[in-house]
Order: structure tokens, then sequence, then C-alpha cells
């Protein structure tokens, strides 16, 4: 698992330019977006009862950042809703849901404080410029080409473990 996950690391690298062509119409603040992942083929999907995780990466951080963006794509193959309650990582001190709000024309980051739900039968996906995962308090920079554990929590389908990989920086990353 570990070798494989190299190698569509690797191909990834490659693939990320194409990607970006896919990516969202981000605000001012994430332009330059040519390192964004838009979430296929990283790592196999994971199941969880009724859930598929897909596409989970994170950005490598700058040295000294206390916070690291994670995403990850959610299908909620159920007839019932399901809830992102939170997370937890070994690389951080805690894992958040944030939401992007704009407040005027500053877009800024909102904890979820009830956590964000995954509608029956939909898909939700926490990108960049969007809802993320925010890894808060850092034990040390993430660097490109990592793998780091994430754990996240769900009301139903309980916790379930994955592998941030770990893509290029942004320079525009959103900070706190
Ligand atoms: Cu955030």
């Amino acid at each position: 698992m570990k070798s494989l996950s190299r190698i569509v690391a690797l191909t990834l690298m490659a693939a990320s330019i194409s990607f970006a062509a896919a990516a969202h119409d981000h605000s001012a603040m994430m332009k330059g977006d040519a390192a964004a992942m838009s979430g296929d083929d990283m790592m196999e999907p994971v199941k969880a009862g009724d859930l598929t995780l897909s596409g989970v990466f994170a950005r490598a951080t700058l040295p000294g950042a206390k916070v690291g963006g994670g995403y990850v794509t959610i299908s909620n193959g159920s007839k019932e809703a399901d809830r992102l309650i939170g997370g937890s990582s070994p690389a951080a001190a805690r894992v958040e849901v944030h939401e992007m709000k704009m407040d005027g024309s500053v877009m800024k980051m909102r904890l979820l404080k009830d956590g964000l739900e995954i509608p029956a039968g939909g898909t939700v996906e926490l990108a960049p410029g969007g809802t993320h995962l925010m890894l808060i308090n850092l034990a040390a920079p993430l660097k490109e080409g990592d793998m780091v554990p994430l754990t996240l929590e769900f009301a139903k389908a309980g916790k379930v473990d994955l592998q941030l990989m770990v893509g290029p920086a942004n320079a525009s990353d959103m900070g706190h």
C-alpha cells in the first residue's frame, strides 16, 4: 500500500497541472491555484458503511505555519443523511471542519460547530476555497509527498481512517 501510494503520488504531481484546469472558480484569495488538486485518482476510495471517501489530500505548509488544510470528497449511498462531526490526526493538535463565508468583501473561514451534513444519496466535496478540514497546531510542517494519517468521525458511519496525501503548497494559501 505504501509503495502504491508513492506511485500514485508521483503520478499525481505530474497530473496536477491538468487537474487545475478543472478546479473550481476560487475567490481572489485563492488565486494562483495551479497547485490545487481536484481529488480523483489520488488513492483508492475508502468505504465506510454507506459512505465512500475519495480524493483525500492536504497542501504542503510553509515553515512555521500552524495550520494546514485537508480536503476530501464524501459520497453517501444511504437513504439517510449522515454528518461529519469531527476528526483527529497525529500531525495536529486538533482537526476542525470549516466553511468559507463572505464577510463583506472578505472571505473568512468559520468552524462548523454542528458538523457538516452529508445528504442522503449526495456527495459533498471539501475543496480549496470552500469547506475544508483544518489541521490546527501542526506538530511539524506538512511536506509535499508525505502521507498524513487522519481519522474522520461521522454521526452514523463512525470513525474512518484515511491517509492525507500532501500535495504542493499554494503560495496564496489560507491562514487564520
Ligand atoms: Cu480553516
